[in-house]
């Protein structure tokens, strides 16, 4: 057999699974996509990510693999490290991580043993389930205690990690966080690091793009070790990367591979290469700097709709929101669902020290970078708020939503998005 690409074929074969392709592809086309952790990649990342390269099984590194004919396999994974350790100034690069859960726990396994000690950021409080939540492998292997943030700024709390990791001496402190809205200064972390003799691991997942674009402070020269994701702020295929100084690369290597996972996904290995050039580019620095911009916009909306914001408002590309000042019989849930039904995408999140479980929630987290990516600038920021406002103000309390009102809602929505189309020839 000989595979062939005429015009549409693919589709031919498989009408039932395209035709559902096409109405995700509609999704993201035609509704607000605010989830913190996505974004829209380009089509060459999409044209990577869809190549033969999802062919080839190549277990080991460059020069050192466990099957033959990976001499071009190695050029392209060769390539991903190289711009990675550019874009970022690191010593060291691996870009197997299938996911950023995949990278923290290799970082866990190459530089711990189990149950060692470790200082993370509660979920919570705005952390990750791979700081240490017990019902994730990170809680259950190694002895997690936690820092949060404070009541009074609600941003992180350094008396707090300074008098933990006095007392517990971990010998690991990770920074990083998934629903913290504000700037993560890497230097204080290390100098509480430095002070106990702790290795310093920065989980940069959501903020690589930020860093990337020079408006977040780079982890690197203050870490270890930095994790990250590649699909988030830094708009490539979903996956993971690890970066670390020369002296953590080995144990890094051998807890991704063989420790961890087997066979890379060199497909998403090529697209994250492309990701790391592009992010090179000086536009990057352009669309970071607007994402921060945007959210600076949408918070300054969004509370005057009358929704409070954790911490008051944002230095980053996330929001959170906490709605218990808007509507006390409002959740997370509902919040989320009625809005799903206006054509606005995000996601219910709990909030520091949160009344409500983490199935339900108190709070909404949002983000911007996809947004942005699709062209939309300080202005249209005040049209999502205000959209978000009507649609959840419309049912009252419990925010059930109108219908009558959130079915007009949903075609304002499809006006707006009709100016801002990711994909408008795929
Ligand atoms: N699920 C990612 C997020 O939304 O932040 C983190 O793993």
């Amino acid at each position: 057999m000989t595979w062939s690409r005429r015009e549409g074929d693919w589709r031919d074969e498989d009408p039932e699974l395209f035709a559902i392709i096409d109405r995700e592809l509609e999704r993201q086309n035609t509704t607000i996509q605010l989830i913190a952790s996505e974004n829209f990649t380009s089509p060459a990342v999409l044209a990577a990510t869809g190549s033969v390269l999802t062919n080839k099984y190549s277990e080991g590194y460059p020069g050192k693999r466990y099957y033959g004919g990976n001499y071009v396999i190695d050029e392209v994974e060769n390539l991903a490290r190289e711009r990675a350790k550019a874009l970022f100034g690191a010593e060291h690069a691996n870009v197997q991580p299938h996911a950023g859960a995949n990278a923290n726990l290799a970082v866990y396994l190459g530089l711990l043993e189990p149950g060692d000690t470790v200082l993370g950021m509660r979920l919570d409080q705005g952390g990750h389930l791979t700081h240490g939540s017990p019902v994730n492998a990170s809680g259950r292997l190694y002895r997690f205690v936690s820092y949060g943030v404070t009541d009074s700024d609600e941003r992180i709390d350094f008396d707090q990690v300074r008098d933990v990791a006095r007392r517990e001496r971990p010998k690991m402190i990770v920074a990083g966080a998934t629903a913290y809205p504000r700037l993560i200064d890497p230097e204080p972390f290390r100098a509480i690091a430095d002070e106990i003799g702790a290795l310093f691991v920065f989980d940069a997942a959501h903020i690589a793009g930020l860093v990337a674009g020079g408006v977040h402070p780079d982890p690197v020269p203050h870490s270890d070790v930095v994790t990250l994701t590649t699909h988030k702020t830094l708009r490539g295929p979903r996956g993971g990367c690890i970066l670390s100084t020369a002296g953590c690369a080995a144990a890094i290597d051998k807890a991704v591979f063989p420790g961890l996972q087997g066979g890379p996904l060199e497909h998403v290995i090529a697209a994250k290469a492309v990701a790391f050039r592009e992010a090179g580019q000086p536009s990057f620095r352009d669309y970071a700097a607007q994402i921060v911009s945007n959210a600076r916009a949408l918070a300054g909306a969004l509370a005057e709709e009358g929704f409070r914001l954790v911490s008051g408002g944002t230095d980053n590309h996330l929001i959170l929101i906490d709605l218990r000042t808007f509507d006390a019989e409002l959740t997370g849930k509902q919040a989320q669902e009625t809005l799903d039904r206006a054509g606005i995408t995000l996601n219910k999140n709990q909030i520091p020290n949160d009344p409500r479980s983490p199935f339900v929630c108190s709070g909404l987290r949002l983000g911007t970078a996809a947004v942005t990516t699709a062209g939309m600038k300080e202005q249209d920021m005040g049209a999502i708020a205000s959209l978000m406002g009507r649609a959840l103000g419309a049912g009252g309390g419990g925010g059930g939503g109108d219908a009558r009102d959130l079915t007009a809602i949903r075609e304002e929505v499809a006006v707006l998005c009709s100016k801002f189309t990711p994909y408008s020839d795929l």
